[in-house]
């Protein structure tokens, strides 16, 4: 018996529309770009890609093409889920089958760590169908396994040679793409015949640069949001008792807390590149949402809606140095005497003020027991605080508590303070992809199987003019290693595809930054209501309003 409901049935027949360019796909071949030229890599990143390094930026144009090959193609879901995965494999299916009939697609299992273990699915019409336009990635799975080592690298290509694969494909964030580009050139070195092609994925919307105008998934986690934080706006509204203090997803940038912003607006938004422009320190943050609270309630507003960026603790200079310094202290403790995490429960904290600078403790010390327990135990494979399990949203609520009490021991604050917490963020990674999101993700899968068709190595399939209808969308293919570059990571140099943070000088936060004074005291909230996909298009195919506003921009400098 199928677990498909009736709209995930209807979604599954859902045909994404395409650029224009793409409807002949099968007779498009490669051509330089006419505008857009490959720039020289610096020394150092030209010497760890000898091979690649040179690639010139692609397009494609209409020739006639006698017939196509035959085409093995392996494909990896890498990192967080993000709607439209699925989309992207069933287009590569669907393409690779309209180049030859007898062309196979397998699914490694659970990220990249199915590629080094040779553990894999055969995708098939019928394993495919129901996945069709479908949220998650439980087709095959994910993991955030990275491909470093040499014996990493050795077996990936093993895998990729014992199934003779043409291609394969990594849909994956800034992290997985760079993995992809260093593959790239390993699978070069080595002479294979199997070319690696990348595709934009996060929900974060932090892989975004010169060719890439903004990774799937982002469109349907912000809309999902956005659906959620304008119906608690009303709430707070109608009842006018509840502050909701509204944590939203994304590990470093604020690019989904200001689309969310623009779609709702809420009483205030923290931006964490912001804070970090101000170089604000906690005390500042937490004065600053009490401020707004208690002029709020000067005019019997005891009620309305913050957002809090789930990275935002990386960004506030006093939390970040406590975090790194833990960090240390964690990592040491683990891959020394493991003295830390033996040390009985009500040693730690004695521990941990022998080691913290005086000021780190002390911040330390102001968060709930909760908070401090989060920021001891749980650490991600790589040594790091996992910023998604910090209940950030509990700790402001219960600093800003106390900030309101002294003022109103001071006489300042007459209010009544009733916090909610709230958490944006799994349900947005898994949620039926809206129809911007399925016609994206289709066509960046048609895109990665014209890469492999035409042996494209080392390649990322971008697919541009997004704010526009799908049939103006352009497409491009860009060298992975033109998106590299040399970052400083804890000390050391790294070659990397570079994170996108927010621009306080792009037009999404700049029109926030206009209209937000407005909607603090005042209250114009807003509600986006469900995602909607079909009906008028105006709002079933409407993409992000940061996109949106990008692009009037773009026009005005044309
Ligand atoms: P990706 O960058 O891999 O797409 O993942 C993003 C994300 O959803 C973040 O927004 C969040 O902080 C993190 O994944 C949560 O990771 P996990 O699934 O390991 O809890």
């Amino acid at each position: 018996m199928s677990n498909l409901t009736s709209l995930q049935w209807i979604r599954t027949e859902y045909q994404p529309r395409l650029p224009s360019i793409l409807n002949a796909y099968l007779s498009l071949v490669p051509k330089l770009h006419p505008q857009l030229q490959s720039r020289e890599l610096e020394a150092s990143l030209k010497a760890l890609f000898p091979l690649t390094q040179s690639a010139p930026i692609i397009t494609f144009e209409k020739k006639p093409v006698q017939d196509h090959p035959k085409l093995k193609i392996g494909v990896v879901l890498s990192g967080g889920q993000a709607p439209g995965g699925h989309t992207v494999i069933a287009a590569l299916f669907d393409a690779a089958k309209q180049f030859h009939p007898d062309s196979e697609l397998i699914g490694f299992k659970n990220g990249p760590s199915g590629i080094v273990k040779n553990a894999f699915i055969r995708l098939d019409n019928e394993k495919i169908a129901p996945f069709r336009n479908q949220g998650g990635f439980d087709l095959l799975g994910s993991g955030r396994t990275k491909i470093e080592t040499p014996e990493q690298f050795e077996a990936a290509y093993q895998t990729v040679k014992s199934h003779d694969l043409d291609g394969l494909v990594i849909i994956g964030g800034d992290d997985s793409n760079t993995n992809a580009a260093f593959l790239a050139e390993y699978f070069a070195k080595k002479e294979s015949k199997t070319i690696v092609c990348g595709v934009p994925k996060t929900i974060d919307g932090d892989l975004k640069n010169d060719f890439i105008e903004l990774s799937f998934g982002f469109d349907t986690a912000s809309k999902v949001y956005s659906e959620i934080i304008g119906n608690l706006l009303i709430d707070a509204k109608s009842s006018a008792k509840y502050y909701f203090f509204i944590k939203i997803m994304g590990r470093s940038a604020s690019h989904l807390a200001l689309e969310c912003a623009l779609q709702t607006h809420p009483n205030l938004t923290l931006i964490s590149e912001e804070i970090a422009k101000k170089n604000q320190n906690l005390h500042e943050v937490i004065e600053e949402i009490a401020l707004l609270i208690c002029q709020r309630a000067e005019e019997g507003k005891n009620y309305g809606g913050i957002l809090i960026p789930e990275g935002i603790i990386e960004f506030i200079p006093d939390f970040k140095m406590l975090v790194n310094e833990l960090n240390l202290i964690l990592k040491s403790a683990t891959s020394g005497g493991e003295e830390f995490a033996a040390l009985a429960e009500q040693l730690k904290l004695s521990y941990l003020k022998s080691k913290l600078t005086a000021n780190s403790f002390d911040c330390l010390l102001q968060f709930p027991a909760e908070v401090q327990k989060q920021l001891l135990l749980d650490r991600d494979p790589h040594g790091n605080v996992q910023v998604s399990k910090i209940e950030t949203e509990r700790l402001f609520i219960s600093l800003v508590e106390k900030r309101l009490s002294d003022w109103r021991k001071e006489g300042k604050y007459k209010g009544a303070f009733s916090p909610q917490p709230f958490f944006c963020g799994y349900e947005g990674r898994s949620a039926l992809p809206t129809n911007f999101d399925c016609n994206y993700c289709y066509s960046l899968g048609i895109l990665s199987a014209l890469i492999i068709r035409w042996k494209l190595n080392g390649y990322m399939a971008c697919i541009n003019n997004l704010a526009e209808s799908a049939s103006e969308w352009e497409i491009l293919t860009v060298p992975l290693c033109q998106m590299i570059h040399q970052e400083n990571r804890e000390g050391k140099w790294k070659a990397v595809i570079q994170k996108s943070l927010v621009n306080l000088n792009d037009p999404p936060f700049l029109s926030f930054d206009q209209e937000r004074e407005e909607w603090r005291l005042k209250d114009h909230y807003c509600t986006p209501g469900p995602i909607q996909f079909s009906g008028n298009e105006q709002i079933a195919d409407k993409p992000p309003l940061s996109l949106l506003y990008m692009n009037e921009m773009k026009q005005l400098q044309k």
